[in-house]
This record gives structure tokens, sequence and C-alpha cells, in this order.
């Protein structure tokens, strides 16, 4: 008599034991800070940034000109997901360098938040029986959406930022399917929880549910120095990274951005630089006086002119910056030469019209672009021979590249051999 009740105990605690090392228990999650006060203030942060995140993202896309030629896009089968594309517009010059600084330095920013968003809902994940209902599970299913795809988001946006394209030619299909499908499930998650978000913040009610720990350690931080440690963490990020974004002491700042740092060089060419001559492998050979020709084609046929033919033209100068989808620019530098509207006259195109642009490189995304009629048509729209006073230098793309006031790094094609002016449509 007496002993029945203790080997029940023992395997009771046993038992209880064994589920604590499970995520799938509870008890497994002891932090103190989980709760819907700290989730909800994160949550209404990735509200805001990566509303501001999506749309930045969406014209980033449309200033690509993506339904304009397949050269600029690789993107199959856009269909509806592609039915606000319109006109990149050429005013204000500075319009891509703005909106790719705030998409790529606020993506960058909102890492902290995001991590400690996940690791705050993290047991959420585990928890059993995977669906109690048939909304049960929709609801897990979104989330599972959500989560992976914002992680999707972030890691292919930092990994094009940081290793330099690392996928060529398809980083933009994933990043911009992904946008969308992490969009959908983010609003309606939105929905659902953004009224308990704001009742959260607002103190009214900490209400004790399934974010708290059942039986949680002792704090070692409040919540609000643990809300002050991820904001430092995302200010860090911010302060080391903004600099990409301007010139001179701003840009020492930048030292985790890629071009941030120092300036390649100095002098009038000594601003940043994408691709090299040497990694386009542009053949100096291919550049000199008595090789090159520009080939212009339009509706009356063909000429070719050599860089003093071209010198010769109405030259024109024009501020503006460099502004790559990887977020860096420059401030506005000075180019000169012919005006693109002006070529298209030369080979019967008085009114604006597209033009196709290919480089003397053979390979790579970028040895050639689409450019709209309104882009061809803006009287600063260049094709550059000098910058700031010189000659362009190899790497930024003698004997002449395309600049185009407002575009995406990308359009701004170096090296250029040859224009092809007419409707791309
Ligand atoms: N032919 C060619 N043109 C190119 C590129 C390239 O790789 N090849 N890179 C583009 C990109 S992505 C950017 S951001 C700008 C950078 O110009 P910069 O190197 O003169 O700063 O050039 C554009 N023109
Ligand atoms: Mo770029």
């Amino acid at each position: 008599m007496g002993r029945a009740p203790v080997p029940a105990a023992v395997a009771a605690y046993g038992r209880s034991m064994r589920d604590q090392r499970l995520p799938t228990s509870p008890d497994f999650w002891r932090s103190p800070l989980r709760g819907t006060w700290f989730t909800s203030v994160l949550g209404l942060v990735l509200l805001a940034g990566i509303t501001v995140l999506f749309v930045t993202g969406l014209l980033s896309y449309a200033a690509y000109n993506p339904d304009l030629s397949p050269v600029n896009d690789q993107t199959p089968d856009k269909g509806l997901l592609g039915f606000y594309l319109f006109s990149w517009p050429t005013r204000p010059a500075w319009l891509y360098r703005l909106n790719q600084g705030v998409h790529v330095t606020l993506g960058i920013t909102l890492i902290p938040v995001l991590l400690a968003k996940l690791w705050s809902v993290v047991p959420k994940l585990f928890t059993l029986p995977p669906a109690r209902s048939l909304a049960h599970a929709l609801e897990r299913i979104s989330l599972l959406l959500l989560v992976g795809g914002g992680l999707f988001e972030f890691v292919t946006g930092v990994l094009n930022i940081q290793l330099d394209y690392v996928f060529p030619g398809s980083f933009y299909p994933l990043h911009f399917y992904g946008a969308w499908v992490f969009f959908a499930a983010f609003v309606a998650h939105a929905v659902l929880k953004l009224p308990a978000a704001l009742r959260n913040v607002r103190g009214l009610r900490e209400e004790r549910g399934e974010l708290h720990a059942p039986r949680p350690d002792p704090p070692t931080v409040s919540r609000r120095g643990a809300l002050g440690l991820v904001g430092g963490g995302s200010l860090l990020l911010f302060g080391t990274t903004v600099g990409h974004s301007f010139d001179g002491v701003a840009r020492q700042t930048a030292v985790l951005a890629p071009h941030g740092g120092s300036e390649p060089g100095s002098g009038p060419n000594g601003f940043q630089i994408n691709k090299t001559a040497a990694y386009a492998r542009i053949d100096p050979a291919e550049t000199a006086a008595d090789a090159w020709r520009l080939v212009l084609t339009g509706r009356t046929g063909t000429l070719r002119l050599s860089r003093a033919d071209l010198a010769r033209l109405p030259l024109y100068s024009s501020a503006l910056p460099i502004a790559c989808v990887e977020g860096w620019s420059t401030s506005n530098q000075w180019w000169r030469g012919v005006r693109l509207r002006d070529l298209a006259a030369l080979v019967g195109h008085d009114r604006p019209t597209d033009v196709y642009v290919e480089s003397l490189q053979r390979h790579g995304a970028f040895r050639h672009a689409a450019l709209r009629a309104n882009q061809v048509g803006d009287e600063r729209s260049l094709l550059a021979l000098y910058v700031n006073g010189e000659d362009l230098d190899p790497d930024h793309g003698f004997p002449a590249r395309v600049i185009v006031p407002a575009a995406p790094g990308v359009l701004n094609t170096k090296w250029v051999a040859r224009l092809t002016f007419g409707d791309l449509r």
C-alpha cells in the first residue's frame, strides 16, 4: 500500500522531462520575452516597412522596362502580375536613385526586426496537432507562405547585393514572383492580426495566449530592453549601409555595402564602377580610334560613325547620377555627348522612338538593353563620350555609353557598339 502512486508520479515526471526537450512541447519554450506586446510592436514595424519594400520593389521593376523587350527581363508569363507596369518617367532625375536606395537600405535595416519577429512566434510553428480544423489548416499554410516568402525575399535580396548577381538572369523572376506570394500572405496576415496588434501595443491588455511561455525562466532583460537591442541592431545596419547612396565621407561609412567604403580612384573618372572593362572582356583593340564604329540603324538605313564623327555632332551636357538596382548610387556626374534623340533623327526618326542598345561586350545580362521612346526623347539622355570634363575611362564605358535620367544603372549600357531605333513593341 502506498507504493503504487510513486511509479505513476515518476513516470509522469519522466514524461514531462522528455516532453520539455521537444519543441512541440509548450514547456520547451522558456523565454519570458515572448508575448503579445513584443510580437505586436515588431509586427507593426514590419507592416509599415514591408509595405514600403513591396511598393518600391514594384516600382523598381517597372523602371527596368520589363514589358518593352525580352532583353530587359527574363520573367516569363508575368500575366496579371504585370498589370501595373507603366512608362517609367525621366523626371526627377534622382527618382530611381531614391527608390532603390530606400528599397535596399530599408530592406537591410529591417533584417533584425524580421528575425526577432520570427523568433517571437517560433513556438507556434511547432504546435500540435498540425491542424485542428480546416480554417486552422489554412491559417497555418498561409503562415508557411508568410515565413518562407519573407525569408526568401530577404535572402535573395541580400545575396544579390553582396554576391554581385549570384543568379544572373534569374534574380528578377525569383524576387518578383516571391514578392507577390509573400505580400499576398502578408496582407492576409495583417488583416487578421492588425486589430489585436494595435490593442496590444496600446497596452490595454496583455493577453496571455499561445505566445506566452507557460513556465517562463526568470527574465535577464526587459521586453523594452530586448526591443532596444533589436532597434540597435537595425540602427547599426542602417548606419553601415546608407552611405552607399552618397559620395565622399558618407560613402566611407558604408562599410557593409559592396559599393561603400572608398571610391575606386580619384579624378574625374574616380567614381563607383560596377563591372570593369576587364571583367566585361573589352579588348582595347576593339575600342581604338581606327577600329571602333557606332552602328546606327533606323528607318532610313544604317550609319557607321567613328568617335571623331560623333564628337563633331552637337554635344550637350547633363548632370545625372548612376543608380544601381543594388541600391548604391553616385551623386550627379557631368556627362557630355550626343543626344539620343539627335542620333534617332540621323536615321530617320524625327519623333522619339524606342531604341535597342548593344554593347561590345559579348556575354552577360547587361550587354544589351531596351529604352523607351520617352527616355530617348528626353533632352538629357545622351550617348556620352566624356564625363566630368574628360574622356570616359575604359571602366566607365569608353568609347561611348548611354546615360538616361532616372533610369536604373542596368539601362545605362557601357561600351556601346550599336543603336537600333524603332518601335520595340
Ligand atoms: N555593357 C555593360 N554595360 C553596363 C553594365 C554591364 O555589366 N555591361 N553594368 C550596368 C550596371 S548594372 C550599372 S549599375 C552601371 C554602372 O556604371 P558605372 O560602372 O559607370 O558606374 O553600368 C551599367 N552598364
Ligand atoms: Mo547595376
